[in-house]
């Protein structure tokens, strides 16, 4: 390690990019100003389902500054294709997956509210948007479904016309007979019935696109909101418009927020690119806030019924899952694979449950596509898993903690091949409940329920041990699953002449600080300071080919892929060094960024070696290529399988269903730390998302498919007030397959904390004889639940 570089791994350094993102200097894509830009505004759907007769546009052409009004028709004119799904499920009997087309712009029907039938371009926004409102669009509204049990019904409107009975998919995992054999034999079963519920994404920053063509060499650049740029390339340009890659550039700048919800290969990128060729000028579009609530993807929307079967000594022999997952009205890019890849295979959660057996319905409806949402299957999982076995254990008069603790796999028991595809390579999970239950004075609890009672307040506690599959994944593996593409991911590390090192990673960062961890990563590795390490991501004309960031896999396998081509550095500068210093390249050891002969105190720095290598005067030039820049590409091995407890402690007011959340306690396992307070923010973030979906959030669509939840009137996201004050801490297994030990800690937050907050609702009003609850529980619904169960039978 060089004088001015000290080892920044595992020590909470400040966030690099915050200094540009504090001070107004961040660079999103609606701050970019094109010469000679028109604004383009879509004409939506104000029916769930209709046929569309007709679309007229002259009206809109009459109002000054519109430029053009473009259709459907106008793109299928042109051979434009519709939007893929990046993912092939495989039913039951071995039949596929249903892919009806998703055109980018409407042809003759519309699916769901927000489904867009034109786009109007005009000199500036207002134009735009007075065009889009002229446009005159015959509709003849047909029937529509909305709610996933509708779907499934006989008789229920077609979403598709020729996808019968609006079945994207059957699917099944696990082994029935052993899970029917085990319910047969079984000492006691708990039952449960649930609904996981659709939530709206709300990033900060609402989607944009700005399309540019350059008719000098007829090369595009599209600048998108999104988390991963070569994969928006990739699906653009194969599936929709029909170009080749190296014509095109798309570039994600600063992004404020994805959760998820900026992963897809959206219908708006692929028309103002589109667009931008047909009328010669750069073409712009930012989503206002009702857009985003109409068509940025949802999560979740899962109605599940599930059996969790024990025997005499509380072990856990068996669970059956029946689940109806929503789909929308068309098939989203990652949508079929989020309610079972990452959702069923997820059911053995922390335990040792011998047989298991899930099915899943994947239904289409007349609402917007649904697809991942922070923590995409993994949340709704969780749900399912901690629920029944809190009600289990209620139902057995047993302690919450001493059931999972009885069932827990046993940190010699790993690697642990579950019943239901993955295999966990470690963890300590009695290690995180004990000390969750320390931090959060489980033993004690008994005084603080009296206190609250002293005030008329009901207190309860619940828990959670969440079990998560990240690092999304390994190659060969998702691609059996039906994967259309690799997931591995790429870097390339370039140590400059003068000893900095430029990153060009193929994650991205949208909030999570990767200028600032991978930086870390880098800086000690090398021994170089963290200020002579740029990282560079999101420009396809920059980073290598890399599939971007979700499934909390940049560190695990972005990091990785980085780890790798410093390895490849590391090796070509000890070369470079053993020819400088006249030693044998066996003798040269590499540590804290110099290169020295073993037992002597010759040594040079690394960038005394970055500096030959690009000013060859002392270089071994028969053998190596000059230069000092590498690449790899990292196809992870295994999943990573953070996992954690989450405490949790209500109080409830008995006269107006009231929730607060007066304890929060989560203890995670990450696996090795790179920047403690920027994981403790990405699980501060998480459980307030969770938060979320547990007492206040809820996309609610009325019969007729209408959004009833379109804005912040109707949708209640978290607010400051609403978040309690957490207490934190850390147990470490380190991940054994990857070079850096980590497990990724982007989603823990929401998957872990829906089932410990509802829990603790249950457990605070088990004494008035309430059974069930359902999210979220905003005080209305808590008091309701109160009514119901005194109600006389
Ligand atoms: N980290 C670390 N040590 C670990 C694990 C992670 O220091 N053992 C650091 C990483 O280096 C990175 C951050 O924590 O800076 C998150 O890392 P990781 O778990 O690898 O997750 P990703 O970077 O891949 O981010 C994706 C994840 C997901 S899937 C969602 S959804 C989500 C999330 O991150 N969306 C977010 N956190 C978000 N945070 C913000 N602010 N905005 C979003 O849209």
């Amino acid at each position: 390690m060089t004088e001015t570089a000290t080892r920044t791994v595992g020590t909470s350094v400040k966030r690099t990019e915050d200094a540009r993102f504090l001070t107004g200097r961040g660079r999103y894509t609606d701050d970019l100003h094109r010469p000679g830009q028109v604004h383009a505004c879509f004409v939506r759907s104000p029916h769930a389902h209709a046929r569309v007769l007709d679309v007229d546009g002259a009206p809109a052409m009459a109002i000054p500054g519109v430029v053009a009004v473009l259709t459907g028709a106008d793109m299928a004119a042109e051979g434009i294709g519709g939007l893929p799904c990046g993912w092939q499920v495989i039913g039951k009997g071995g039949v596929p997956m249903q892919e009806p087309p998703h055109p980018p712009l409407a042809l003759d029907r519309v699916r769901t509210v927000g489904d867009a039938v034109a786009v109007v371009l005009a000199e500036n926004r207002h134009a735009a948007r007075d065009g889009a409102e002229a446009v005159v669009v015959d509709y003849d509204p047909l029937p529509a479904v909305a709610h996933v049990a509708d779907a499934a019904r006989p008789g229920a409107p077609l979403v598709h016309d020729d996808v019968p009975g609006n079945v994207c998919y059957d699917w099944d995992i696990g082994d029935k007979a052993a899970a029917d054999a085990a319910f047969a034999g079984a000492a006691h079963v708990t039952r449960l019935d649930l609904v996981n519920n659709r939530l709206i994404p709300n990033a900060v920053e609402p989607r944009a696109a700005l399309g540019e063509y350059d008719p000098a060499d007829g090369s595009y650049t599209l600048t998108t909101t999104s988390q991963n740029p070569h994969v928006i390339r990739l699906l653009m340009c194969a599936f929709v418009l029909n170009l080749p890659e190296h014509k095109v550039r798309v570039v994600a700048p600063d992004v404020g927020g994805g959760f998820g919800s900026k992963i897809f290969h959206y219908a708006e990128e692929a028309v103002v690119t589109w667009a931008a060729a047909k009328v010669g000028r750069p073409v712009k579009w930012t989503a206002d806030r009702s857009e985003s609530f109409m068509t940025d993807c949802h999560g979740r929307d899962h109605v599940t019924t599930a059996e969790l079967a024990l025997d005499a000594e509380g072990h856990f022999v068996g669970l059956r899952v029946r689940t109806l997952a929503n789909m929308g009205a068309y098939l989203s890019t990652f949508a079929s694979c989020v309610p079972t890849y990452l959702y069923a295979t997820l059911l053995a959660g922390q335990y040792r449950t011998p047989a298991i057996y899930a099915e899943v319905k994947a239904l289409f409806t007349h609402t917007t596509p649904v697809d991942a949402y922070r923590g995409a299957g993994r949340p709704e999982a969780t749900y399912l898993l901690e629920r029944i076995v809190e009600k289990a254990a209620h139902e057995l008069d047993m302690d919450p903690a001493d059931l999972r603790r009885r069932n827990f796999i046993q940190p010699d028991q790993f690697p642990y091949q579950t019943p239901v595809a993955l295999a966990y390579d470690t963890g300590d999970y009695e290690a995180s409940l004990n000390r969750a239950l320390d931090l959060s004075e489980y033993a004690i609890f008994a005084e603080r329920r009296a206190a609250s009672e002293a005030k008329g307040k009901l207190r309860g506690r619940g828990l959670s041990c969440y079990i998560e599959a990240c690092g999304i994944a390994p190659s060969a593996v998702a691609g059996a699953l039906g994967a259309r593409a690799g997931l591995y991911e790429a870097a390339e590390v370039r140590m400059n002449p003068t000893g900095s090192v430029t990153v060009f990673t193929g994650s991205h960062s949208h909030g999570q600080g990767h200028e600032t961890t991978f930086a870390q990563i880098v800086a000690d590795r090398l021994g170089v300071p963290m200020a002579n390490v740029e990282i560079v991501h999101g420009d396809t004309s920059r980073i290598p080919f890399g599939m971007g960031t979700y499934g909390s896999r940049s560190l695990a396998v972005g990091g990785s892929a980085i780890v790798r081509a410093m390895d490849k550095i590391i090796d070509k500068g000890r070369k470079i060094a053993a020819h400088m210093l006249e030693a044998g390249e066996g003798d040269v050891e590499f540590s804290d960024g110099a290169f020295r002969v073993a037992g002597t105190d010759r040594s040079l720095t690394m960038g005394e070696v970055a500096f030959q290598a690009y000013v060859p005067h002392n270089f071994p030039h028969d053998t190596l290529e000059p230069g000092l820049d590498e690449s790899a590409f990292y196809d992870p091995a295994n999943f990573t399988f953070p996992a954690g407890t989450y405490v949790c402690e209500v109080e409830v007011d008995p006269d107006t269903g009231r929730v607060s959340v007066e304890r929060f306690t989560a203890v995670d396992d990450f696996g090795t730390i790179i920047n403690p307070m920027i994981v403790e923010g990405q699980v501060h973030g998480g459980v307030a998302q969770g938060l979320g979906q547990a007492l206040l959030e809820g996309c609610a669509y009325d019969d007729d498919g209408q959004l009833m939840t379109g804005s912040y009137m109707d949708y209640a996201m978290p607010r400051a007030a609403d978040i309690p004050d957490y207490r934190f801490d850390f147990t470490c297994t380190p991940c054994t397959h990857n070079p850096l030990g980590a497990k990724g800690c982007g989603e823990a937050g929401a998957i872990g904390s829906p089932p410990a907050i509802i829990n603790a609702i249950l457990d605070a009003l088990e004494p008035l004889g309430v059974e069930d609850i359902a999210m979220p529980a905003t005080p209305l619904a808590v008091w309701q639940a109160i009514q119901d169960a005194r109600a006389p039978a």
